[in-house]
């Protein structure tokens, strides 16, 4: 299906009509002109159904249509009239499905019925649930428990994922790795430290009060696309914002409303950047250090001439620790360091840092470019500081905003699907169920996958996702892949780590957000948390797309009868009859969370949970808010000392949701046709002999024994700072090694793998 490729620098504004055009394509390539009504009238909206794609807020008076370009993709690629039948698997072994690209693996519709994988044909042949279950049980009973991984992706409900963790701690472990380790989980470990809780402190409000936005290492118009209304109607405020990216991306440049007849009659766009520094990846240390070095220098020029200081000190004298030491490490710190571990200009830092003093209120705002670092949590950490200089965490208009990624990650980490046991209400779980959950911690995503490269594991069971893909280390992964023994897959469409089979495989079929979710007490509600901790009800409205889908909760009780003894405490068939008794069992397990969780529902706008730290209560080491040393002033891992180890980006396209490719174009960059496109800057091409256009094949430039390598990309040069490279994802993840993740988080470490490259 891939073109060629064709790349034209993109000057439209973000949304607009570009954005109406991809919609229709995509609808008419999916099938699924029949869901644009339903979009419109359902989506992001009480009494219909949340979207699937990211984590953005929904807002208590949604727009006459709430939705973005990339919600809609989601949506049509869900409700596509395409199906993935048993006959389709007949007719394609396994070891032909593995040369195909994972475009045209999904692309192929929806899967149908639950399959196992059948070695003597090669190929996934149809299995009755019960059987599927049964085998799946007895299989489950004659394993050690500590060897069996309990996967999720972030989309499942509130109410499976409840159910699910439940599963794997009545099973016997905590190996309970999800999509979020890979994610914000350097976030998870950041906040708590700095200032005592796991989640941004920012809601919807906020952006009404706001007087300026810093944003560091997110896609907007890509990712989050809603955010852009909240943007818009700040800058319409002439509030200014200020972004820190490598890559100029186009959502934060200028926006055009898709949904506002005259913006788009006039083709008014709105400018959103106000500023735009272009850091180099790992960079943001230094530029954070920048902006507060100039802010201590803007404040001591305040006070020695008898004016009023631009820090809150009463805030830090009341509500923070460990100020003077940050200070201190902020003063000696070089100018020419920050300079150079940032790639950004001096009186650039101060311009910033002029920006945020004059503001009464920022928000930051940011994404994967601050997580997946070597120093992860040290540039959260930094952003942090940033912030309590002067007092922006805790006051109307103000605070942190990480934007989360799968529609429900957040949610699922809340109601105990974590690896790590003092996360989880255990002793409430213990008492409700009458047992002993297992209390030391499971295996996170990167340790799962040390488990599985040294044979730890005898079963993977996967609630989603696309593991294989989404991690590091692809050639070993998938090598050793081959020797488990059980491989469950809970799956919407097929993908790339259901063909490397393992010794049984069985791929079990599951029902989309936005259909009809039938149950013995009626169609079902099912609930999850956005990115600003608001929870929403969700009630599909699409007949599903086969009659032999079963819903996420029911395919857990299905396993969890199967391989756990009866116990009366947990009625698993009563909890998939009616999911409100799920809802109970989340509000008894966390009733401060949940208080009448079965009540707010209907909440316009959802209801949020209550954030400690938005009320100024620190719940920290120290009872407040800590200004935290940042370890190093570069996040990567290469320390920049190599001229010839470039730093590579792995980044989204306009086109995918993670590891879902739903076409080749990445309109907002300009580039189209193909996903092998390497974009470099001018001077770094020519001194690597590349031809403009010309192929490049990427190394990876570690010494550890593996060779890491990939060829085929063609370079296009892009305004990008120099030694700095991007690629997308997940077809550079054979690059990066497993052992180059976010120390503390052990989110990997996406974002700068050191390359080398040579034209090919
Ligand atoms: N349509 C769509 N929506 C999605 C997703 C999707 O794939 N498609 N995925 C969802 C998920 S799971 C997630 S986690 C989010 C991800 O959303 P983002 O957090 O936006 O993630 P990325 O696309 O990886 O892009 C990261 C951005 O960080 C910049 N960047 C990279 N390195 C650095 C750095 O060192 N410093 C700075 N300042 N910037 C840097 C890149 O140029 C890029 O703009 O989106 C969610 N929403
Ligand atoms: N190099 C690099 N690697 C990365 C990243 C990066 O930026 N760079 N980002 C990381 C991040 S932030 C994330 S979140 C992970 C994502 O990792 P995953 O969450 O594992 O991957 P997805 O691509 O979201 O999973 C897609 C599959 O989920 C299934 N699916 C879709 N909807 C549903 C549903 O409702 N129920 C069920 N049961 N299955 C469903 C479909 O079969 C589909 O093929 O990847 C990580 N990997
Ligand atoms: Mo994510």
């Amino acid at each position: 299906m891939p073109q060629r490729s064709r790349y034209k620098p993109y000057d439209q504004p973000t949304g607009g009509w570009g954005s109406v055009k991809s919609l229709i394509k995509h609808s008419t390539r999916q099938r699924a002109v029949h869901s644009v009504v339903s979009l419109v009238r359902d989506h992001n909206k009480t009494g219909g159904y949340m979207c699937t794609s990211c984590a953005w807020a929904k807002p208590a008076e949604p727009h006459p249509a709430e939705f973005c370009e990339n919600g809609a993709k989601a949506t049509f690629w869900d409700l596509t009239s395409k199906r993935t039948t048993p006959d389709f698997f007949a007719r394609h072994p396994v070891s032909e499905l593995l040369e195909w690209q994972d475009y045209d693996l999904e692309n192929e519709g929806r899967l149908t019925h639950p399959m196992r994988y059948n070695a003597a044909s090669d190929t996934y042949v149809p299995v009755a649930w019960e059987d599927a279950f049964a085998d799946i049980g007895r299989k489950l009973k004659s394993y050690d428990p500590k060897s069996v991984v309990f996967y999720a992706s972030g989309r499942a409900s509130l109410e499976a994922s409840y159910m699910y963790q439940l599963l794997a701690r009545l099973y016997g472990n905590n190996n309970l790795p999800d999509s979020s380790n890979m994610c914000h989980e350097t976030t998870s470990v950041a906040l708590p430290q700095s200032i005592g809780t796991s989640v941004g402190t920012v809601l919807l409000e906020d952006f009404i009060e706001t007087d300026c936005i810093f944003s560091f290492g997110q896609n907007v118009g890509t990712n989050s696309p809603r955010l852009l209304h909240e943007l818009q109607k700040v800058r319409k405020r002439d509030v200014p914002i200020v972004v820190f990216n490598p890559l100029r991306e186009r959502g934060w440049e200028s926006f055009v409303n898709p949904q506002h007849p005259k913006q788009m009659l006039t083709h008014q766009a709105t400018q959103i950047a106000t500023q735009y520094y272009q850091v180099r990846a790992g960079g943001d240390i230094a530029a954070l250090m920048g902006v507060a070095k100039a802010l201590l220098a803007l404040d001591d020029e305040a006070k020695a001439a008898g004016r009023p200081g631009v820090l809150d000190d009463v805030f830090i004298a009341r509500h923070t620790h460990g100020f003077d030491a940050f200070a201190a490490k902020v003063r000696q710190t070089s100018w020419s360091a920050i300079t150079e571990g940032g790639g950004l200009p001096r009186e650039a830092l101060e311009t910033a840092a002029q920006t945020y003093a004059r503001a009464r209120a920022v928000i930051a705002i940011y994404g994967m470019g601050l997580t997946q670092h070597k120093l992860g949590v040290d540039n959260v950490q930094m952003l942090i500081n940033l912030l309590l200089m002067r007092g922006n965490i805790g006051k109307p208009g103000a605070g942190i905003c990480p934007v989360r990624g799968h529609s429900n990650v957040q949610g699922q980490r809340t109601v105990g699907i974590a690896e790590k046991a003092e996360l989880v209400p255990l002793d409430h779980m213990a008492e409700r169920y009458g047992f002993e959950p297992p209390r030391e911690d499971g295996l996170n995503a990167v340790e799962a996958c040390e488990a599985v490269i040294e044979d730890r594991v005898s079963a993977f069971i996967g609630l989603g996702g696309n593991f294989l893909r989404a991690v590091p280390e692809r050639g070993l992964m998938e090598a050793k892949w081959r020797s488990l023994d059980l491989s469950v897959q809970v799956a919407t469409k097929l993908n790339r780590t259901h063909l490397i089979t393992a010794r049984t495989t069985y791929l079990l079929p599951t029902l989309v957000r936005s259909e009809i979710d039938e149950q013995a007490g009626g169609p079902q509600i099912t609930t999850m948390e956005d990115s600003t901790t608001c929870i929403h009800a969700s009630r599909g409205k699409h007949r599903p797309a086969s009659e032999y889908l079963l819903s996420e909760p029911r395919i857990i009780a299905g396993i969890a009868r199967a391989a756990l003894a009866v116990n009366p405490k947990v009625p698993w068939d009563d909890w998939v009859g009616d999911y409100a008794l799920v809802r109970d069992e989340i509000e008894f397990a966390l009733p401060d969370d949940f208080r009448d969780f079965n009540a707010r529902l209907d909440q316009p706008g959802g209801f949020p949970r209550p954030i400690a730290a938005r009320e100024r209560r620190w719940e920290t080491d120290t009872g407040r808010a800590n200004f935290k040393l940042p370890k190093g002033l570069s996040a990567s891992f290469d320390e920049g000392g190599d001229p010839e180890v470039l730093r590579l980006m792995t980044l989204r396209s306009n086109d995918q949701f993670n590891t879902t490719v739903y076409g080749y174009a990445d309109r907002l960059r300009g580039i189209h046709g193909s996903r092998m496109i390497l974009m470099i800057h001018r001077d770094d091409r020519l001194r690597l002999k590349i031809a403009e256009g010309g192929m490049a094949r990427l190394t990876t430039a570690v010494d550890d024994g593996i060779v890491r390598s990939l060829g085929g990309f063609r370079a296009i040069d892009f305004d990008i700072p120099k030694g700095t490279v991007a690629a997308y994802y997940p077809e550079c993840n054979a690059l990066i090694p497993l052992w180059q993740f976010a120390e503390e988080s052990k989110t990997p470490a996406a974002k700068s793998v050191p390359v080398r490259i040579a034209p090919e």
